[in-house]
């Protein structure tokens, strides 16, 4: 952000649970005056504790010139055009995104380009916002909230805009390489004593969870049991993500946090039919299952510069701090 401001935050708006005022580089709602045509690159990291963020760029308000004269038109939000997660470009080609979940810890680089004539279709502000976010099922609800301000300038004479990028450089596809071990990470907690584990363990700074021989390929299945999200990280590289809920995900790129998403609620059974094909009676059923979502991962522990212990936990602090954390070695051969 250029052009900065510092506003006082309305009153009312402080809660006494739940997360406070969003500040950006320390501003509550910074502000830049940004000029029809102008590409605008945004790096936005979650640096806060414990809440996730759904980035998004969101616009409103029409040419303010025509206010009284005519209706206000919708105007136009070009997407995001997300080159880099994580801190690591993506490959071969940027995605377009409308929103990203974007957990503690994580980072996205996304190109914005302001749209210029015809005039009806700019938008008065484009604004950095997050969206509604739920958490924990049922509780924890973070209402959408615009983080930084972006006001059109009007008067500043339209610059053409350049093309936007189509490719980036390829990076290596783990799935094309030998697989060199397999292990399982489970993830849960006891919402009782608000303690975090992985494996049934909590975090021990003088035991070595994991060993792993420098050069190995490793393919890890990391598993949510609890009903609120959490956030893998792990130091010292990045990961691929081969899949979610069985589901395969295409791959883009590489990231070093993934948001482990709480169990899937199974669909309801459907009501049973009488003989006569009329709706009968549901099936009987104690309480509606959850089946936990696998996270499958690649992760590549190659480069030498990597040997020694490190942690890998999630990035929400008071759950690492309470438990959800475990060193890994990676050893030379
Ligand atoms: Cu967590």
């Amino acid at each position: 952000m250029e052009k900065t401001t510092h506003l006082s935050p309305p009153p009312g708006e402080v809660e006494d649970a739940g997360p406070k005022h969003r500040v950006v580089n320390g501003m509550y709602q910074p502000y830049q005056l940004l000029v029809p045509g102008q590409t605008y690159l945004y790096r936005v990291a979650n640096l806060a504790a414990d809440i996730f963020y759904r980035v998004a760029m969101q616009g409103g308000f029409s040419n303010p010139k025509s206010n009284g004269k005519k209706k206000k038109k919708k105007c136009h939000t070009p997407k995001m055009t997300v080159i880099a997660l994580d801190g690591t470009l993506l490959s071969s080609a940027p995605l377009e995104m409308d929103d990203y979940l974007l957990g503690p810890g994580s980072r996205i680089e996304f190109l914005f380009q302001i749209p210029t004539a015809p005039t009806k279709q700019l938008c008065g502000f484009y604004d950095l916002v997050t969206k509604d976010l739920v958490t924990v099922i049922g509780e924890d609800f973070f209402p959408g909230v615009t983080l930084a301000r972006g006001f059109t300038d009007f008067d500043a004479d339209p610059v053409a805009p350049l093309a936007l990028p189509t490719t980036l450089p390829p990076r290596l596809d783990y799935r094309t390489m030998p697989v060199n071990a397999t292990r399982t990470f489970n993830f849960s907690q006891n919402e009782d004593t608000q303690t975090f584990f992985i494996n049934g363990q909590t975090f021990n700074p003088n035991v070595t969870n994991v060993r792993v021989p420098l050069g190995s390929l490793e393919r890890w299945y990391i598993i949510n049991l609890s009903e609120e999200k959490h956030h893998f990280h792990i130091h010292q590289g990045n990961f691929q993500v081969v899949s979610i809920g069985g589901v395969p995900v295409p791959f883009t790129g590489y990231l070093d946090s993934i948001m482990l998403p709480t169990p899937v609620e199974e669909s309801k059974p459907s009501p049973g039919k009488t003989g006569n094909g009329k709706k009968g009676p549901p099936p009987p059923h104690a309480e509606t299952p959850r089946t936990p979502v696998v996270v499958e991962v690649l992760i590549p522990f190659m480069d030498p510069v990597i040997v020694g212990k490190y942690p890998f936990h999630c990035h929400v602090l008071s759950h690492e701090d309470n438990g959800m954390m475990q060193v890994v070695e990676v050893y030379s051969k």
